[in-house]
C-alpha cells in the first residue's frame, strides 16, 4: 500500500513499481501532481485501455498523454503574453549552474573559431561568426529561470532577439520546429510560436559580460517561457523543421513542450 497525495491507492507491489516508474517519466511537477492524485493501476487501465500487466503498454499509453499534453500547451500558448520581468536587484547572486555533468566538465569554446551552423527550412545558410551575431540589434532581459530539479534563480542575459534572426536569414516560419545541437552534445527543440515570441533571445552576455562558459559561451537560447531544459546552452547548429526532433532530457521522458 502507497499513499499518493491524500488517498490511499491499493495496488499489488509490481504493479505499485510499475506505476511508480511509469509517473517517474513524467516530470512536469503540476501534471505530476495530476497524474499521482487522480491515477490508480485500475484507473490507468481504464483511462488508456491497455492491459497494467504489460509495462510497455502503460509507457507507451502515457506517451500518448503526454504528446496530447504537448499539443495542448501549444495551443494554450499566448504568443503575446511575456513572461514576469524583474529589476537588477532581484538577480540571484551566484547564479546556479547546471548541466548533465558537473562543473569542472564545462565545454571551453573557442569562440574565434565557432561558427554557428543553420540548416533545413533556412535561405540564408551562411554560418555565423560570433561577431556578426554581436553587430545585430542587442536587447536585454532580467528574467526567472526555472529548473525541474527543483530550483529557480533569476538572472539578466542578453542577446539578439530570436524572432528577428529567424526572418533575417529568411526562416519558414510555418514550419513546426526550430532544433538546437550543443558543443557538448546536448540536444533539444522548440516549437515555432515559442521561437518567435519576443522574450526568446539568442543569449550573448550574462549580467553584462559576455556569457562565461558555465553559462553556456558563446550562446544560448533564453527563453523566459519554458524550463531550464528547454534553455541550449554552448548552441553550435540550428536547424529549423517539420520533424519531430526530440531532446536529449525529452527522450528521456521529461515533457516536450516544458512551457513554465
Ligand atoms: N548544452 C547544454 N544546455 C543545457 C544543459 C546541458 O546540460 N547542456 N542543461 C539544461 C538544464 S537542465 C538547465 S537547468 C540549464 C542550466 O543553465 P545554467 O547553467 O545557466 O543555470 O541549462 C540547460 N541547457
Ligand atoms: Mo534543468
Amino acid at each position: 500500500m502507497k499513499l499518493f497525495g491524500k488517498r490511499e491507492i491499493v495496488v499489488a507491489s509490481e504493479g505499485e513499481q510499475m506505476l511508480a516508474d511509469a509517473v517517474k517519466r513524467i516530470a512536469q511537477p503540476s501534471r505530476r501532481a495530476f497524474m499521482q492524485r487522480s491515477v490508480s493501476l485500475g484507473g490507468l487501465s481504464l483511462l488508456t485501455g491497455c492491459s497494467t500487466g504489460d509495462e510497455d503498454s502503460i509507457s507507451a499509453a502515457l506517451s500518448r498523454i503526454d504528446s496530447f499534453n504537448d499539443r495542448v500547451q501549444g495551443v494554450l500558448f499566448d504568443p503575446t503574453q511575456l513572461a514576469p520581468t524583474y529589476p537588477e536587484s532581484m538577480i540571484t547572486r551566484p547564479f546556479p549552474f547546471n548541466a548533465y555533468y558537473g562543473e569542472d566538465e564545462v565545454r571551453e569554446v573557442d569562440g574565434d573559431a565557432w561558427r554557428l551552423e543553420l540548416s533545413g527550412m533556412v535561405a540564408q545558410r551562411k554560418p555565423w561568426t560570433l561577431e556578426r551575431l554581436r553587430a545585430l540589434p542587442q536587447q536585454d532581459q532580467v528574467t526567472r529561470h526555472i529548473c525541474v530539479e527543483g530550483w529557480s534563480a533569476i538572472g539578466k542575459w542578453g542577446g539578439v532577439s530570436f524572432g528577428h534572426f529567424l526572418r533575417h536569414v529568411g526562416a519558414d516560419l510555418s514550419a513546426k520546429y526550430v532544433g538546437f545541437k550543443c558543443a557538448d552534445d546536448y540536444y533539444t527543440s522548440i516549437d515555432m510560436a515559442t521561437a518567435l515570441h519576443p522574450q526568446t533571445l539568442m543569449a550573448l552576455t550574462y549580467d553584462g559580460q559576455p556569457l562565461p562558459p558555465r553559462y553556456g559561451f558563446p550562446m544560448k537560447l533564453r527563453m523566459p517561457t519554458k524550463l531550464g531544459y528547454k534553455n541550449p546552452k554552448h548552441i553550435q547548429a540550428i536547424f529549423v523543421t517539420n520533424t519531430y526532433p526530440g531532446g536529449y532530457w525529452e527522450n528521456q521522458g521529461y515533457n516536450w513542450f516544458g512551457g513554465s
